[in-house]
């Protein structure tokens, strides 16, 4: 799928104007497109040949002229000449964080600066911090941005990963004989980036199978192409090793290249001290295979139960997996709702009732509904009267739906001044209250966040670190402290869902649970694809370690409501 190349193309072209200084609507229409195709889960192609592409909210007909242009030939005039006019590779750098379009007009146009080289080198000889309007503190920002933007660029994300291995898989599928076939790796554990894409698959004929794996139609390069196994780039660079086993080795190398090397180790030591030899072949008692057909056979004949791959990390699972002692994780069937969602209230491409169609698709009982508070004017944050009005409509459509229950919910800001953006009078007629920071990232976050926490009415707190993946450090935030008021207080913290944020991440997550708070997981979707990434947030849960009782939207509603905050008054 040429989803998320086009999704790209978009953002750099409203990068360029952004840099050429052009007009915000321009640019807001490529966000907003890129944002769309990030999130659909057909084919862009297909909806193309279909002339359905203008069909699409926030598709007009100059996108999707764009978007046929590039499907049929491979490029798009438009990117092409913003390119022509954004000089070397500045394009790129408005990747990094801390470094916008106007500064890096200035270091291009005082400095010459014209590419990451360029930039990493004015910073060290001093003359970027010497320019009018830089400074020291500014030109320190630039240089952690430049470390975050290096290292998210050696990784891939795991919804681009995913999204590649399926595709891969269901080629071979349906174009190779082959028996089983799974993702192994850092991908099979679910890790929220990802080095480069593992495959494993059993068949009889691994030298056809490899062929037809170099053969896939987003190869851009073959690095090995052997009889059992092969490395390929596609898209970009993205590495996708396939290795083709015996049926009987399939279980024990599955455990071997799923690892983690740490996991793995620490197996193999338990193999040795019970006079056996664990490798990607199997288990074998001198020269003799005991097991290696399937996983969990590897798993029980070292006397362990079957770690989930999400947790096979050493982080303690191996310890009781010889007790028989594993937590039972949460599973995606397990969520009964989704608890943080936009609509076209605020900034959103769906509205309320499509939001409601998706979420009965996914099989949910209920949906909050969390549009921006009024001082979110970027996103168009609702005043109280606009609001209101959204009650009436989920009112209405309730009626209409005896399976779901739409309820009302907002996510509030958190000012600067640590005071909520709306007051308690119109937060207590909400069903359920999400408060977020979405400005201010530098001031007396832990305070303002803590001080929402003490606040009744709010339920939930969204990305607690507000972390971008790709691009932004979280907040300087004591998480500890955040972690511990918001057990004493009874408020959830959110795992956000959305593949660029995925706040809290595992690490987090496990803590706060640790520490006696419960967890909520929402996919902050602002369309009704957005829905699809509760995977994601359901695989951080379970990297967490969490079991259903620890994440609240796999309670049902009433059991919900009497969960909330006991000093709550109605
Ligand atoms: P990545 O690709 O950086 O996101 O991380 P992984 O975990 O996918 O690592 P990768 O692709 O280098 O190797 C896949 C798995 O193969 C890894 O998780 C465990 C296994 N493996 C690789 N090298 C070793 C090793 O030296 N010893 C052991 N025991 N296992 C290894
Ligand atoms: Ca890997
Ligand atoms: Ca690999
Ligand atoms: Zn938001």
């Amino acid at each position: 799928m040429k989803n998320k190349e086009i999704a790209h193309i978009f953002n750099r072209i409203a990068d360029a104007l952004e840099f050429q200084g052009a007009n915000r609507f321009r640019i807001v229409a490529y966000r907003k497109a890129a944002r769309i195709l990030e999130d659909l889960t057909e084919d862009v192609s297909v909806l193309a040949q279909a002339n359905k592409l203008e069909s699409l909210p926030g598709i007009g007909h100059a996108i999707a002229t764009k978007i046929t242009e590039y499907l049929s030939t491979g490029t798009m005039k438009k990117y092409e000449e913003v390119k022509r006019e954004t000089p070397g590779t500045l394009l790129d750098l408005l990747d990094i964080q801390n470094l916008g379009p106007k500064t890096l007009a200035l270091a291009y146009n005082a400095l010459g600066v014209e590419s990451l080289k360029d930039l990493k080198k004015v910073i060290k000889n001093g003359r970027l911090e010497k320019l009018p309007q830089m400074g020291k503190q500014k030109v320190n920002n630039i240089r952690r941005g430049i470390v975050l933007y290096e290292r998210a660029h050696e990784r891939l994300s795991i919804a681009v990963a995913e999204e590649i291995a399926n595709e891969l898989i269901a080629y071979l599928k349906k174009h190779a004989r082959i028996k089983n076939i799974s993702p192994a790796g850092s991908l099979r554990r679910w890790k929220e980036t990802i080095g480069d894409i593992d495959i494993l698959a059993t068949g009889t004929n691994g030298k056809e199978i490899i062929k037809i794996f170099t053969q896939f139609p987003h190869v851009e390069r073959v690095l090995a192409a052997g009889t059992t196994k092969s490395s390929i780039l596609v898209r970009g660079g993205v590495q996708v090793d396939l290795r083709i086993v015996k049926a009987g080795s399939y279980g024990a190398a599955l455990q071997y290249f799923t690892g983690s090397k740490a996991h793995n180790i620490r197996l193999r030591n338990i193999a040795k001290s019970s006079g056996l030899k664990l490798s990607e072949y199997g288990v074998f008692r001198g020269k003799k295979q005991i097991a290696g057909r399937t996983e969990k056979e590897v798993y029980k004949i070292l006397g362990l139960a079957c770690v989930p791959p999400e947790i096979r990390e050493d982080r303690g699972e191996v310890e009781l997996a010889l007790k028989n002692k594993l937590p039972k994780l949460v599973e995606h069937s397990d969520i009964r709702g989704d608890l943080q969602m936009h609509s076209t209230y605020s900034d959103s491409e769906a509205t309320i009732a499509e939001l409601a169609t998706a979420a009965k698709d996914h099989g949910y009982e209920y949906i909050l509904i969390t549009d921006h508070s009024q001082s979110v004017t970027y996103a168009h944050g609702m005043e109280p009267r606009r609001l209101h009005r959204q009650w009436k409509e989920i009112d209405r459509l309730n009626k209409r739906l005896p399976t779901l229950c739409v309820l009302k919910g907002v996510e509030v800001d958190i000012l600067r001044d640590g005071a909520l953006d709306y007051p308690n009078t119109i937060l207590k007629e909400c069903d359920f209250v999400i408060a977020a920071i979405h400005q201010g990232f530098k001031h007396n976050v832990t305070e303002r966040i803590c001080n929402a926490m003490q606040n009744p009415y709010v339920d939930i707190i969204a990305h607690p670190t507000g972390r971008l993946i790709s691009s932004r450090e979280g907040y300087h935030v004591d998480l500890r402290t955040v972690m511990e008021v918001a057990a004493e207080t009874g408020t959830w913290l959110e795992i956000n869902a959305y593949w660029d944020r995925l706040d809290l991440n595992d690490i987090n997550a496990r803590a706060a649970q640790e520490l006696g708070a419960r967890i909520s997981i929402g996919t902050d979707a602002h369309d009704t694809k957005g829905l699809q990434w509760m995977k994601f947030g359901v695989a951080t849960a379970r990297r967490a370690w969490l079991e259903s009782k620890d994440v609240v939207n796999t309670y049902t509603l009433n059991k919900l409501r009497t969960a909330r905050k006991v000093n709550r008054k109605k």
